[in-house]
């Protein structure tokens, strides 16, 4: 059992913002401690100090490690992200100005991402035109969609439901208008949906839909 990619992120995400906040009021407390304590009234001829080594290793060593497990806590949850399990259901996610288009390997499109709950959906990523970032928060993903190139993102669906989908690289008027769905259904409902034909092609209708809103 691969670990769930949304734990992997937060955890990277709490462990970081968590070192940050120590540190920064660990600093900013001694600060202005020093800042009281070493005041010039008080201290009219200021000591000479001249550098101490185990300070110095002390304060090279300890950040090497936090950024290390910083780094290593990231790379897990990337790892696992970028290699979708081999049994995973595969589906292509293509950005367009402005909206993304989903298709099935059973040659069925959609505007919207549908999912069965009970299989790993791997993604692969591309792009018709410019560059576009397809990002599910709810899922903590996010990947390029670069024109000629294929990326990878998989997630495994966990509670049926409807997520957003957004579009993360600002590429061009609607950029922020390019929105969709995941929708994980239970595994019959899906089963349903995947093998029934398209409907009168309903990606042209929203083509239509995004001329108009460019005129
Ligand atoms: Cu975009």
């Amino acid at each position: 059992m691969r670990p769930n990619i949304v734990d992997q992120v937060d955890t990277t995400f709490f462990i970081i913002a968590g070192i940050s906040v120590f540190f920064l009021l660990l600093i900013g407390i001694i600060m202005v401690y020093f800042v009281i304590k070493y005041n010039k009234k008080r201290n009219p001829i200021p000591s000479n100090v001249t550098g101490n080594t185990k300070l110095e290793i002390l304060w090279t060593v300890i950040p090497t490690l936090l950024a290390l497990g910083m780094f290593f806590s990231g790379y897990a949850g990337f790892k696992n992200m970028r290699n979708a399990p081999e049994d995973s259901f595969t589906v292509k996610v293509i950005g367009r100005m402005w909206f993304w288009s989903f298709e099935y390997d059973n040659g069925k499109k959609s505007d919207t991402l549908y999912v069965p709950l009970s299989r790993p959906i791997k993604m692969e990523i591309t792009s018709m035109d410019v560059n576009h970032s397809f990002y599910i928060p709810s899922f903590r993903e996010k990947e390029d969609a670069i024109p000629g190139r294929k990326n990878y993102l998989w997630f495994q669906p966990t509670a049926l439901g409807s997520y957003n989908i957004e579009c993360a690289e600002y590429c061009g008027l609607n950029h922020s208008a390019m929105y969709s769905k995941v929708v994980v259904m239970p595994d019959k409902d899906f089963e349903k949906w995947y093998n029934t034909p398209n409907p009168v092609d309903s990606l042209n209708t929203q083509k239509k839909d995004s001329t108009l809103i460019n005129k």
